[in-house]
């Protein structure tokens, strides 16, 4: 049978047939020796051939692994289709340029990416419809939710039918309690929860898989924290393809090789779309930041 294993505990993976099967959700499976031999190890989100063995304490074993889309965070995940990028309006306030950052990481990856600015009961109206304006800008689909009050399922969904999406930001933005309004579940802990118990912060530390049973074959998960996607690997020359409104300008800058920093304005395309209003000044500026990190980085090297 054909399913995809959708959590890991203690060397036992839980696999989820694709096809309907005698009303039975779950199996519980190990991993044939083989994968061992070939230092392979199952991760959660493979597409798994799995048999049934019926032992005791088992119920089959993960025979084969079809090939992997892409292999993210740890403990890794893979098969991820999509990511969403939370953030909260305000509590804490969103911090844009590690948002630019994700989404330079995301688009190295070939994610594809949307945002999600949380928390709209509690933020200025200014403040969201800047964000969005920006980012839609960018090419981005962006969501506005808040989902202490249950607002913004449906658009969230639109998004994420048919893919396993992964929810990616900083802690206390609102992701776990994104996961309960997905799901209609209350499976993740929350903050709040974690207060209420007097044990400080509670972090998500495994990755676990959740199905949306009012949607086909749509999967969510949280991710531990908040995970960083390393991106030093860029060169900076490189670094505007990776910024959509400002790839658009490629090739129309007088010098070729212009990196849009420190040429003159009159001769860059990116400096001129941007004081039309075409590249909004936080991106802009976010792009420079990072333009300059990487160039630091890579002169240690
Ligand atoms: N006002 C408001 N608070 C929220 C919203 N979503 C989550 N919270 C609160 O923000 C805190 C952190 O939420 P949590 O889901 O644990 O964030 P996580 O760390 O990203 O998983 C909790 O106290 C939640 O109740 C929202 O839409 N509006
Ligand atoms: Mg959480
Ligand atoms: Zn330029």
């Amino acid at each position: 049978m054909t399913g995809r294993i959708i959590k890991e505990s203690a060397g036992f993976y839980y696999v989820i047939p694709s096809a309907p099967s005698f009303g039975r959700d779950i199996y519980l499976c190990r991993a044939r020796g083989i994968f061992r031999k070939k230092n392979q190890r199952p991760a959660v989100g493979d597409v798994v051939e799995f048999s049934l063995t019926g032992t005791k304490d088992v119920e089959g074993s993960v025979d084969e692994i079809r090939e992997r889309k892409n292999l993210l965070f740890r403990p890794p995940v893979s098969n991820v289709d999509r990511v969403l990028i939370v953030f909260s309006g305000s509590d804490p306030a969103p911090n844009l340029l590690l948002l630019d950052r994700l989404l330079v990481a995301m688009k190295m990856k070939e994610i594809q990416a949307a945002i999600c600015i949380n928390k709209a009961d509690i933020t200025e109206d200014p403040l969201l419809s800047e964000i969005t304006e920006t980012y839609e800008n960018a090419s981005y689909p962006v969501f506005i939710t808040s989902a202490k009050e249950n607002n913004g399922r449906k658009a969230l969904l639109s998004f994420m039918k048919g893919t396993l999406t992964a929810l990616v930001g900083p802690s206390g933005v609102g992701k776990s309690t994104i996961m309960n309004m997905l799901t209609k579940k209350d499976l993740a802990k929350t903050g709040e929860v974690a207060k209420k118990t007097g044990q400080g912060k509670q972090t998500t530390r495994t990755s676990e898989i959740y199905v949306i049973d009012d949607v086909e074959n749509t999967y969510v998960m949280d991710t531990p924290g908040f995970s960083a996607f390393d991106i030093s690997d860029l060169d900076e020359r490189e670094l505007f393809h990776y910024f959509p409104e400002m790839e658009r300008e490629n090739g129309k800058c007088f010098f070729t090789g212009c990196v849009h920093m420190e040429e003159p304005e009159e001769k860059c395309a990116v400096k001129a779309a941007r004081k039309k209003g075409l590249i909004s000044k936080s991106r802009y500026q976010n792009y420079r930041t990072i333009f300059s990190d990487l160039r630091s980085k890579r002169s240690f090297r």
